[in-house]
């Protein structure tokens, strides 16, 4: 990846979007201007980010059910972009380009390889749940996101600096990858990831009954640099959330299913199930020295109760979110069925693996904040933010006081409680997983909207609520309808987001096409050629305001047709499309990107093929015609 984040564009047109050509010019280095988030009279953050003005902060948020990630900006809530990643795209063609489906489809197990070929030949329907950036010593570093899609067991990797989808990996012996979380330090490394269901290994139907002995979880770290994965280490229970530690030592997760049960009833039986710490430099010489089983290619350790790898903290009731605070030390499990979390104490991990103490001493603070803790967020200050699912509130609450009360000192950890509407899951604070945590913001991503909204039908938004926590009380400031679902969210500094406002010519994702255009004599930057070989067509053209560089081409009925579209726009912001019709067909094809599509040219007569992103006033003549002629003719 190059480092020219925010080079200029050259303005080598400007023509009828001169005006506008202009403007885009001059919001390049926009980082620098005005900040919108000056106090008011009230001591009062202001959510107000007048027109022209630039947000403080990137939201990421996931998509949920919709399987993409979307970039807001904060405090204005305004959403600014939709990145593709486990779904398919009608505007990108994400799913239907060459250079997606080979990020999709290029690191898939075999048997979900030949799986996709029976359905159309990629994975629809995926979800995604939680977002996280890479970091460097602690802090995010804007290199990249990573997300997971619990519906098809996929990790994937999001480049920041196109904000594009670069690697999607499925993992190995797991079943729906759940929590996901990169290494704090020294750096990202590793991508850690929760296989939630316990199944069979392996799971191809030779042995399906006697789920205790035969059913497994399995957890996973992925080299977020290769996206290769790195290792795995098989567990008792299942695996639900998790995080890592600041200092590179340490990773957890949350177990609800320690009963490996089957139905809700089984699995919430047990009035207490764990925690499970990973000790990686341990499992990292049991790579090394071979104390392990090859699965699928992935060398699988031991980590079961009783391993060296490993231990297992209780914690009551079928604990959900794993949330390392940004003090380094404390780590905090919450309860869900128990109205309590469960605070850890990183400095006491080492005495645990050598056997000094046990998995209780870990514990420092266990507070009884309310009904459905699911996940905790920090201010930097020393105070924690949890949501109560069933009670519908935030329950503000300071860590050292929760401390001095489990010791047995009379002082009530709780500062303040807020309604949220309705049922948080997640929620998150500026910077709040990072050391620079800066108790700005805190969102709150709520399942339900119910009245909240103009009624839509029986479908509502879920509602994301922006809550302001920079004084000594929680104030929600604004709803933010969003659809399914607001699961988790990422809120960065913008100072550390630079993407790039036009492509490099020498990007990455088609090198394929550079492959073939030198393969046939052609460049792709100059490109009005059409290469018979056989009966596969290579059409290559480039699109510059308002024109393709082909206005026809003709192919016969049958041929395999690869159209290769070449932007050589170098202003920022001017974006074509290529959209062939009656072919289910549409592209994005960005300034100074080349975007590839290949089908089988089917149907015959005359196709036209336009672009479809507003690009000029001549615009809409755009286009050109597909002329396929039959096959007995
Ligand atoms: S888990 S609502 Cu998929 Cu993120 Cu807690
Ligand atoms: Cu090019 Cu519209």
């Amino acid at each position: 990846m190059s480092d020219s984040t925010n080079e200029k564009p050259i303005l080598s047109r400007r023509g009828f979007l001169g005006a506008a050509a202009v403007t885009g010019a001059a919001a390049v280095g926009a980082t620098h201007l005005t900040t919108a988030s000056a106090k008011d009279s009230k001591g009062q953050q202001s959510v107000e980010v007048a027109p022209g003005e630039l947000d403080d902060y990137y939201a990421f948020n996931s998509g949920g059910q919709s399987g993409e990630v979307r970039i807001l900006g904060l405090p204005s809530m305004r959403e600014l972009m939709r990145i593709p990643v486990f779904n398919m795209c009608s505007a990108t063609g994400w799913g239907r380009t060459n250079e997606s489906l080979k990020i999709l489809n290029g690191n898939l197990t075999p048997a979900t390889r030949e799986f996709v070929k029976t359905i159309g030949g990629v994975l629809p329907n995926g979800d995604l749940h939680h977002p996280h950036m890479s970091f460097t010593d602690g802090t995010y570093d804007g290199r990249y996101i990573f997300v997971n899609d619990k519906a098809n067991t996929r990790v994937a990797r999001i480049r920041c600096d196109v904000m594009k989808t670069d690697k999607v990996v499925e993992i190995p012996n797991a079943d729906g990858i759940h929590g996901l979380r990169p290494q704090r330090y020294p750096r990202t490394g590793y991508v850690f990831c929760n296989g939630e269901h316990i199944v069979p290994l392996p799971n191809d139907g030779t042995v399906m009954d006697n789920p205790k002995d035969n059913y497994w979880a399995i957890y996973t770290a992925i080299d977020g640099d290769t996206m290769e994965i790195a290792w795995q280490v098989l567990v008792d229970g299942n695996l639900d959330n998790t995080d890592a530690d600041y200092q590179g030592k340490y990773s957890f997760s949350t177990c609800y299913n320690s009963e490996k049960g089957l139905n809700v009833t089984e699995m919430s039986a047990n009035e207490q199930d764990w925690a499970v710490v990973f000790n990686i430099k341990r499992i990292e010489e049991a790579v090394k020295n071979g104390d392990y089983t090859e699965m699928n290619g992935v060398p699988v350790v031991d980590g079961r109760k009783g391993s060296r790898y490993t231990r297992y903290i209780p914690v009551p009731n079928s604990p959900h979110g794993c949330n390392a605070a940004p003090d380094g030390i404390h780590v905090v499990f919450n309860g869900k069925l128990s109205p309590t979390v469960t605070v850890i104490d990183v400095r006491l991990l080492d005495d645990l693996f050598d056997d000094k103490i046990s998995e209780r001493d870990v514990v420092v603070a266990e507070p009884e904040l309310g009904l459905g803790p699911l996940h905790t967020a920090f201010d930097g200050r020393g105070n924690a933010y949890t949501t109560l699912f069933i009670d519908s509130q935030m329950c503000k609450w300071n860590i050292d006081k929760a401390k001095r009360a489990y010791k047995g000192e009379q002082v009530d950890p709780i500062i303040q409680k807020i309604d949220v509407q309705y049922q948080p899951g997640h929620n998150h604070t500026t910077m709040g997983e990072t050391k620079e945590a800066d108790g700005k913001w805190l969102m709150s991503l709520n399942k339900f909207s119910k009245d909240r909204f103009l009624n839509v039908g029986p479908l509502k938004p879920e509602n994301d609520q922006l809550i302001d926590i920079s004084g000594d009380e929680m104030k929600l400031v604004h709803d933010g309808p969003s659809f399914a679902e607001p699961h988790d969210v990422l809120l960065v500094k913008r100072s550390i987001v630079r993407p790039k406002h036009i492509w490099d010519r020498d990007d990455p994702m088609w090198e394929d096409a550079r492959e073939w255009a030198k393969k046939d004599g052609v460049t792709l930057e100059g490109a009005a050629n059409v290469i018979r070989d056989g009966n596969k067509v290579r059409v290559y053209m480039v699109a510059i305001a308002p024109v393709f560089s082909l206005s026809n081409f003709e192919v016969n009925e049958g041929d395999e047709v690869t159209v290769f579209v070449t932007n050589m726009e170098r202003i920022e912001d001017l974006t074509h499309g290529f959209t062939l019709s009656g072919y289910g067909i549409a592209m994005e094809v960005g300034p100074q990107a080349t975007s590839s599509v290949t089908f089988i040219a089917s149907r015959p007569g005359v196709h036209w093929y336009y672009c479809q992103w507003f690009c000029h006033a001549l615009h809409m003549e755009m286009s050109g015609q597909m002329n396929v002629k039959p096959k007995n003719t």
